[in-house]
């Protein structure tokens, strides 16, 4: 078994940054573990308003905490996110994701992802990215 602590992993390597100031990510769980997906503690800073598209991954997003909305770009719905939203990127969607308030969401991805991956220019992560340990 693998027990780790949130508030721990927010003083390693695990914290990773977002370099466009939208969000910070917190990765407890990753794809060296070999659990076939990786899990993260994510904050969508308020304010935030950008586009992804994950090509590479499949993406499902739980809000634990603030407020915002999701926008599908191929047919231009929106749903707004609350406590108890989850959100699933079952078709690699393009969409924009906007915060209100800040958001704590917990995000699983498929693949899981090696740990360092920020947005290329598409919004989406490589598949070759170093692990956190490199
Ligand atoms: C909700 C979302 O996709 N935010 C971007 C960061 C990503 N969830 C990650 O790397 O944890």
């Amino acid at each position: 078994m693998i027990v780790r602590q949130l508030s721990e992993a927010n003083q390693s390597n695990r914290r990773i940054i977002s370099p466009d100031g939208n969000w910070e990510s917190t990765r407890l769980l990753l794809k060296e573990d070999q659990m076939g997906f990786s899990f993260h503690i994510t904050t969508i800073y308020e304010g935030a308003d950008f586009q992804m598209h994950y090509q590479n991954h499949l993406e499902s997003v739980y809000c634990i905490s603030g407020e915002g909305e999701v926008k599908t770009l191929d047919d231009g719905q929106t749903y707004p996110i609350k406590p108890g939203t989850i959100y699933i990127l079952d078709k690699h969607d393009k969409h924009v994701l906007r915060a209100f308030k800040e958001m704590k969401m917990a995000c699983v991805f498929n693949p899981p992802l090696n740990g360092t991956e920020v947005h290329n220019a598409e919004g989406a992560y490589e598949r070759d990215a170093a692990p956190i340990s490199s």
